[in-house]
């Protein structure tokens, strides 16, 4: 054997083993993650999810492999973790480890990784601590969450009175005093009702929650890789996405011009005085893009999750006419048709906050939540979950867990009453995620939905233009959103 053949041969034993040793790694690897159905190449476990009922397909797996297992959505490897006791083990129970972010391509596109929302778990970190501190002053200083909602939800009230009692479709209605009440303190101000661009950007937000939850946008969240190269309905969303974008950069720079760092006015100026405190500081979250983002994060989250609960709570209302009528007699009963309501009142209504609950179950606003990420090699259940694998809380299943709920398919606000007709906690009721990356709007959006809902219900008598029996309240569609069938309602005054 001369010296080629010999180094030859060696270099192809060496090979062979290094293959041999690599795939039994993986194997191994793979051996120690949640059982799961056998993924194809590339396409991973495409054939067997519907992607227009990504929720529905996610349970039926579940049946098989248990509550928690791993699925391939395309090329990404998913753990994926079904009902109360598992999303609780791993997003509170080993929070940390459980605190990074999933992909969410369509917002992805926009965000790049930057703002407080779709970022690491160390990004996030500071961000949060300044948004939740941020958001805390601007509801206790000179003007209340409480004032600020009440006020805008005078404008509401204002504008269902114009209706005049006709049928109309609550959608925008809602979401604009809803997002007035954030931009009062993202931006200062509120918007008047007819603004074209303030209008546009509700649209915006509306139509991307819609594309989201789509067969096509679930289908982008798997295959970004190639689908951003091609056209599709993404490219609207896309352009309408960069539309909100430019609004907040312009807003930004107008606020720095006229910035007053002892006066700030909402929490654009608080970021940018907190970029100047940390200027020096080369690692600091604190700059431009975050500031943009950040904002186009909690105005964007604050805007469509509240106003969408809204009016799937709506819809339900004139489905069920007689849960209505106690809301009106509570009322009555608590408040009474002289003052407006406070939050003071909600302790004393425990069936209008059972309501209130039950449509946030039912309502399952985000059934995948947003995806989490492990944050290192992490151990659960007895399985070894690599650094990085992504995670999909189910929520879901949580809110529809048959061990903490009676009828999980119906709508029956007894899920949150005791025998005697008070509120009973119920620790499924996780509609706002937990652990680390919890929504921490949770607080504000709670009260919006207690004082709009209680208001509208003190002046107005909800009528459908068709019988609740033929009213649909299944979802329209369900993918990252869960989105109600378009309706229209009567408001007839009181
Ligand atoms: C969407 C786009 C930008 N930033 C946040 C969101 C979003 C959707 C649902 C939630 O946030 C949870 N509040």
């Amino acid at each position: 054997m001369d010296l080629l053949t010999a180094a030859t041969l060696f270099l192809v034993i060496c090979l062979s083993c290094l293959t041999v040793l690599s795939t039994w790694q993986q194997m191994h690897r793979k051996s120690q993650m949640p059982p799961g159905p056998t993924p194809l190449p590339f396409i991973g476990n495409l054939l067997q999810v519907n992607t227009s009922d990504m929720y529905r397909s996610l349970i039926k797996i579940r049946e098989k492999y248990g509550p928690v297992y791993t699925i391939h959505l395309g090329p990404r490897r998913v753990v994926v973790l079904c009902g109360y006791d598992a999303v609780k083990e791993a997003l509170v129970d080993q929070a940390e480890e459980f605190s990074g972010r999933g992909v969410h391509a369509t917002f992805d596109w926009l965000f790049q990784g930057y703002g407080v929302g779709f970022c690491t778990w160390e990004r996030a970190k500071p961000l949060r601590r300044f948004s939740i501190t941020t958001l805390r002053n601007f509801g206790m200083g000179k003007r209340s969450a409480e004032e600020r909602i009440l006020e805008e939800t005078h404008f509401l009230l204002e504008s269902l009175r114009a209706t005049k009692s006709e049928p109309f479709d609550p959608t925008f209605v809602l979401s604009r005093s809803v997002s007035n009440i954030i931009s009062s303190i993202t931006f200062g101000n509120r918007f008047e009702y007819e603004d074209q661009e303030f209008l546009s950007m509700l649209r915006t937000m509306l139509e991307t929650f819609e594309f989201a939850s789509t067969s096509w946008g679930q289908l982008y969240d798997m295959f970004s890789g190639i689908m951003q190269h091609l056209p599709g309905p993404q490219d609207k969303t896309f352009k309408e996405l960069l539309g909100l974008k430019e609004f907040i950069t312009k807003k930004a720079k107008a606020n720095k011009e006229t910035l007053d760092p002892n006066n700030p006015r909402d929490f654009i100026d608080c970021f940018l005085v907190k970029m100047q405190q940390e200027k020096e500081n080369p690692n600091s979250e604190f700059f431009l893009e975050n500031l943009v983002y950040t904002t186009a994060n909690i105005f964007f989250g604050g805007t469509e999750t509240v106003s969408t609960t809204l009016r799937y709570g709506i819809l339900l209302l004139l489905k069920y006419p007689e849960i209505e009528e106690k809301i009106h007699n509570e009322i009555e009963r608590v408040i009474g048709l002289n003052r407006i309501p406070n939050m003071d009142d909600r302790p004393l209504m425990p069936y209008t906050d059972a309501v209130i609950h039950e449509i946030q179950r039912f309502g399952d606003m985000l059934p995948l939540s947003l995806a989490r990420r492990v944050t290192c090699d992490t151990k659960f259940r007895g399985y070894t979950i690599p650094k990085g694998t992504e995670v999909i809380p189910v929520l879901g299943s949580v809110l529809r867990d048959p061990k903490h709920f009676g009828r999980p398919d119906v709508f029956d606000p007894q899920h949150f009453l005791d025998d005697n007709g008070q509120f009973k906690k119920n620790k499924a009721f996780m509609p706002f995620s937990v652990g680390k990356r919890y929504c921490f709007g949770e607080h504000l959006a709670r009260m919006e939905l207690f004082l709009i809902l209680t208001s509208i219900l003190q002046n107005f008598r909800l009528k459908s233009p068709i019988p609740p029996e033929d009213i649909d309240i299944s979802p329209m569609l369900v993918g990252f959103a869960t989105l109600p069938h378009f309706y229209e309602m009567c408001a007839i005054p009181l």
